[in-house]
Formats: structure tokens, sequence, C-alpha cells
């Protein structure tokens, strides 16, 4: 969290974490596609030739009003590719929220698993405090066969009672109720910390 008194800004920032082709520069590229230019910036995407996310995706969005404040939510999705890792880690720094995105595919958990417990390790070393730390959970790509369900996912992922949303981000259902529930997540962490 960052304020500018002189502008009267608070930016708040929420990061799109999880596994490898889960879906997180898809949600973005939704939410870019579906908000008023004039409450959105640019999507700023650096990526491979194959489309994958080599550092991060970044879009910025002005919503409604906090006290005084005009509210600049900074998004941003980490690069999934296990090898990436210094990457994640960086762009977790400052963030005031995260957005798991969960690939249903039931061959995909092992990955969701190990995507789940770098964000915390990553999490913890950057000083949050996990039982307070706001963590959206999206499961996505429900549109797809074989996937497990939510109580599964639940189950197998350290997910506990944090928040969950069904989505498929390539058709847009869910993406903003994720959305929504990050930025309130966050607002109301704010209030508390202040
Ligand atoms: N069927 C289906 N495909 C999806 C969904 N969300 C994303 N995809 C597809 O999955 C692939 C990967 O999506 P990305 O958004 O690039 O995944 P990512 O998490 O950003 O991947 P990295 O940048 O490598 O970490 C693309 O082909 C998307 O079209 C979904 O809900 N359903
Ligand atoms: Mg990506």
């Amino acid at each position: 969290m960052f304020i500018n008194w002189a502008l009267g800004e608070l930016n708040l920032k929420i990061v799109y974490y999880g596994a490898a082709l889960s879906g997180k520069t898809t949600n973005l590229q939704h939410i870019h596609a579906r908000t008023p230019a004039k409450l959105r910036g640019r999507l700023i995407s650096l990526k491979t030739q194959q489309e994958r996310t080599l550092l991060f995706d970044f879009l910025q969005l002005e919503m409604g009003r906090v006290n005084n404040l005009k509210p600049k939510f900074k998004l941003y999705t980490v690069p999934g590719q296990v090898y990436y890792a210094a990457s994640r880690r960086l762009i977790l720094q400052g963030t005031d929220g995260v957005v798991f995105v969960v690939d249903s595919q039931a061959g995909r958990l092992a990955e969701n698993q190990e995507s789940w417990y770098t964000m915390e390790q990553h999490l913890i070393e950057l000083g949050q405090d996990l039982s307070s730390f706001p963590i959206i959970v999206q499961l996505n790509k429900r549109d797809l066969p074989h996937v497990l369900s939510a109580a599964e996912l639940r189950r197998q992922i350290d997910i506990q009672q944090r928040p969950c949303f069904e989505a498929s981000a390539l058709q847009g259902n869910g993406v903003f109720d994720t959305l929504k529930a990050a930025m309130n997540a966050v607002v109301a962490q704010m209030r508390r910390a202040v």
C-alpha cells in the first residue's frame, strides 16, 4: 500500500499467482477487455514468443473511493513456469493481496500444490502473516472435462477457509467475482492496518 497524499491516491497491489498455464494472464486480459477505458490503463505483458508470461503482466484500475482517497489497484501476474521463482518473489514484494489461480484439471493437482507451497514460502520470507494476509482463491478452467470438485481441491490444496470462486477465465465466468473479492479484501485489510 502506498498513499500519495498530494494526489489523494491510494495505491493497492494485487498479484495473480499460480502454476504455469493456470490462467493468470487470461484473467487480466478479460478484465482489461471488459473494463471501460476511462477506468483502466493499458495491459502491459512481458511475454515469450509462445505467449507465456516472461516477467509479469500489469494492469491498473481506478475504482470507487476509500474515505477521501481514490484507490488505484495495480494488478500483476507472475510467470508460472517453475524456473522463474526469483521473478515471482520479486513481484510479490509489497503486495497487499494475492489471487491464487488454481488449474482445476485433475492432472494439474501436483503443480497447484507446489505453487501454493512456494507462494506461502515467499510470503513468509517477505514477512507476511499468513493468518491475516488476503488470499482469494480462483478455481479456474471449470469449463473443461476431468476437473476436480471444489471440495476435493479444497482438501488437496491448503486453502482452508479462504474465499474460493469457480471460474472459466477463458469465457469470463467468475473473473469479476474473484477480482471484486480481492479488492474488497485488500481494502478491508488496509482499514484494519491504519
Ligand atoms: N478451457 C479453458 N482454458 C483456459 C482457461 N483459462 C485459461 N485458459 C487457457 O490456458 C492457457 C494458459 O493461459 P494463461 O492465462 O496464459 O496462463 P498463465 O497462468 O498466465 O501461464 P504462465 O504465464 O505461463 O504462468 C491459454 O491457452 C488459455 O487460453 C479456462 O478457464 N478454460
Ligand atoms: Mg501468464
